[in-house]
C-alpha cells in the first residue's frame, strides 16, 4: 500500500519533538504549546468525522484569524477534507458565489456576522455552519469539549486536494486553485532547508492565514521546525516593534516594511537577535531595502510565488540579496521563459514566466478549461514578466496581466469596471493601479459620466462597498471627459496609468 501523503503526519513529527513548547503566543500571553495544538486538531478532526465530513468535502472558512482558525485548518489537512479560506474582507454577494461554487459540506464563520449573513445561510443549504469568534469563542470551541484527543490522521495520496485558494482573474470571476498535499509539503520542505530554518526561531506571524503567504510559508515554516509563532491578529505596526527583540523572524508584505520605517524606535540595536527579514507578494522596491538595511542592519530577503504556485524563487539566504530581484528558482522548480505566442526565449530577454514541479497547483476547481489555457506543455503560465541574467537571477519586471497589487492583495480591475459600468451614472470606466506610499500600488478608477451632470462619488464609493471587499473600492475616482483608446479602440490603461502616476505622492 502507498504510504500515506497527509501533510499533517509531515508536520506532526516537530508536534512531538517539540511537545511542550510553545506553538502560538498570543500578544496577551495566552500560550498554545504543540502537545496541546496536536490535542486539538485530533479532537476537531473528530468532530469533523462526526459531523460527516468526509475526504474530499469542503470546508469554507471566513473568521478572524486565531489560534483556533489555525487548529480548524490542520483538522481538516487531518480528516482529508478540502480546506476553503476566504478574505475576512469578503461580502455577502462575494460569499455567495464562494458558496455556489465551493457546496461546502461545512461553513465556520465569525458570529460577528451572523445576522448579515443570515440571508445567505437561508439561500444556500449547507448541512452545518458553526462560529469562531475573534477570541475563539463559539459553537466551534463548544463542540470540541469531551471529543477525543487521538485521532488517526486519514490516509491520502500525494496529490489529493488539501487547500483551494480562491484567486481573481482578469474575466473578474475568482477560481479555485487546488492545492494538493503533495504540493504544500514539497514546498514547505525545500523553503525549510533554503532558509535554513531552526527549532528555536521565533516567527512574528501579523499576516492573515486566508492566504499563501500567512497560511503556508509562514505558518507551515514555524509548524515544521516545532517553533514559536508570536501570534497577531492583523499587522499592528507597533505591536511589531514591541516583538522584534523576543524574534528572529518577520514575514511580510513590503507595507509592512514601509511602515516599520516610519517607527523612530526601528534600530540595529532593535533588531540585533533577527535573523531573517522576508518580502514577498508584491514589489520590493530599491529604496525600502536600502533604507531599511541602513536603518535595521538587516538586507531583506525577497522572495517570489504565487496562489498556484506556492513559492517559485527566493534571494539566497548566504549570498548577495540584490534589491529589485527575487533571486533564483528554488530548487526543485524548473522555468522557461517565452513570448507571447509561448516560443521559448534565450537569456536576457524579457518574457513571461512559465514554471513547473511538485509545487505546482493540480487545476482550477471544477473549471478545467480554465485550467488547460493556463497551462503549456505541462508548464504553468505565471503571467509575469521576467527578465532573468546570465547567473540565472530573476527580475520581475512586470506582469501580462491587468492585476493590482495592493498592500499585498490582488485586485483585478475587471471585477470593480463591472459593478461601476452598471451605475447610471456612469458611460464607462477604467480601473488602474498607480504608485502609493503605503500600499505600493492603489486602485483608481477613472470614469466617464453619462451625463453632463457630475457623478456623485461618495455615493459610487457606498455602492463599491456594499459589493467589494473593502480594500478593492478605489482610494480616489477620476471624472474624465473620455478614456483614451488604440486604433483597435482598447483603452490605453498605460496612459492612464501615466496621467495619475503622481496623485499620491
Ligand atoms: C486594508 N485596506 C486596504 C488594504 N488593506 N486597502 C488597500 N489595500 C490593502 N492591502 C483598507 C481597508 O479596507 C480599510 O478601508 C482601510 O484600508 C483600513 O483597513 P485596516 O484593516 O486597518 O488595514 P491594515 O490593517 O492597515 O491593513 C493593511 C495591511 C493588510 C497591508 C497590513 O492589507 C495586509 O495584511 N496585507 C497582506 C496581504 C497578504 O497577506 N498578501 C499575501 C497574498 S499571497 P476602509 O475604507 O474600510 O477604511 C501572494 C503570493 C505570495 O500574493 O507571493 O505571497
Ligand atoms: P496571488 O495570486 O495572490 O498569489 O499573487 C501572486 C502574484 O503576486 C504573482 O503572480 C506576482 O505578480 C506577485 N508577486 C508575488 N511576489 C512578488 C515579488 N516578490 N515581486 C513582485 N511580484 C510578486
Amino acid at each position: 500500500m502507498a504510504e500515506n501523503a497527509n501533510f499533517y503526519l509531515q508536520l506532526q513529527k516537530s508536534f512531538h519533538t517539540a511537545n511542550s513548547r510553545a506553538c502560538i503566543s498570543g500578544p496577551d500571553f495566552t500560550e498554545l504549546s504543540y502537545s496541546e495544538l496536536d490535542s486539538l486538531t485530533a479532537q476537531t478532526a473528530n468532530l469533523l468525522k462526526e459531523l460527516g465530513i468526509r475526504p474530499g468535502a469542503r470546508v469554507l472558512v471566513q473568521t478572524p484569524k486565531t489560534p483556533l482558525a489555525v487548529v480548524l485548518y490542520l483538522a481538516c489537512l487531518r480528516s482529508g477534507a478540502i480546506y476553503v479560506p476566504l478574505n475576512s474582507a469578503y461580502t455577502n454577494e462575494e460569499l455567495d458565489y464562494f458558496i455556489a461554487d465551493t457546496e461546502p459540506a461545512l461553513f465556520v464563520y465569525d458570529p460577528a456576522q451572523g445576522e448579515a449573513l443570515a440571508p445567505l445561510f437561508a439561500r444556500h443549504n449547507i448541512p452545518t455552519v458553526l462560529e469562531l469568534a475573534e477570541d475563539d469563542s463559539g459553537s466551534l470551541f463548544n463542540s470540541l469539549i469531551d471529543r477525543p484527543a487521538i485521532h488517526q490522521t486519514v490516509p491520502v495520496d500525494a496529490d489529493d486536494i488539501a487547500v483551494i485558494i480562491y484567486t481573481s482573474g482578469t474575466t473578474g470571476k475568482p477560481k479555485g486553485a487546488m492545492l494538493s498535499h503533495g504540493n504544500l509539503c514539497s514546498n514547505a520542505l525545500s523553503l525549510f532547508s533554503l532558509w535554513d530554518w531552526r527549532a528555536d526561531d521565533v516567527l512574528i506571524h501579523a499576516l492573515p492565514i486566508f492566504h499563501v503567504h500567512g497560511l503556508f510559508v509562514a505558518l507551515h515554516l514555524a509548524l515544521l521546525g516545532g517553533s514559536n509563532m508570536l501570534f497577531l491578529s492583523r499587522f499592528n505596526v507597533e505591536q511589531v516593534i514591541e516583538l522584534i527583540p523576543r524574534a528572529t523572524v518577520l514575514m511580510g508584505v513590503p507595507t509592512f516594511y514601509t511602515r516599520l520605517l516610519q517607527q523612530e524606535s526601528l534600530t540595529p540595536a532593535l533588531c540585533k537577535n533577527m535573523r531573517l527579514f522576508v518580502s514577498g507578494s508584491a514589489p520590493l522596491l530599491e529604496e525600502t531595502f536600502n533604507e531599511f538595511a541602513a536603518r535595521s542592519g538587516h538586507r531583506i530577503l525577497e522572495r517570489y510565488g504565487m496562489s498556484e504556485t506556492g513559492m517559485l524563487m527566493s534571494n539566497p539566504l548566504d549570498g548577495d540579496r540584490v534589491p529589485g530581484t527575487v533571486g533564483f528558482a528554488l530548487p526543485d522548480v524548473s522555468y522557461r521563459v517565452c513570448d507571447d505566442e509561448g516560443n521559448e526565449l534565450s537569456t536576457d530577454s524579457i518574457g513571461t514566466l512559465q514554471v513547473k514541479g511538485p509545487n505546482v497547483f493540480k487545476g482550477y476547481w471544477r473549471n478545467p478549461e480554465k485550467t488547460r489555457q493556463e497551462f503549456a506543455d505541462g508548464y504553468f503560465i505565471t503571467g509575469d514578466l521576467v527578465n532573468i541574467d546570465d547567473q540565472d537571477r530573476v527580475s520581475i519586471v512586470g506582469r501580462n496581466k491587468d492585476l493590482i497589487i495592493s498592500g499585498g492583495y490582488n485586485v483585478y480591475p475587471k471585477e470593480i469596471e463591472l459593478v461601476l459600468d452598471e451605475q447610471a451614472a456612469v458611460q464607462e470606466s477604467a480601473v488602474i493601479g498607480v504608485p502609493h506610499p503605503d500600499f505600493g500600488e492603489a486602485v483608481v478608477a477613472v470614469l466617464v459620466p453619462s451625463s453632463a451632470q457630475k457623478p456623485d462619488t461618495q455615493e459610487l464609493i457606498n455602492t463599491l462597498k456594499a459589493q467589494l471587499a473593502s480594500y478593492k473600492v478605489p482610494k480616489r475616482i477620476v471624472i474624465k471627459k473620455e478614456l483614451p483608446r488604440n486604433t483597435m479602440g482598447k483603452v490605453q490603461k498605460n496612459l492612464l496609468r501615466d496621467e495619475y502616476a503622481q496623485l499620491f505622492s
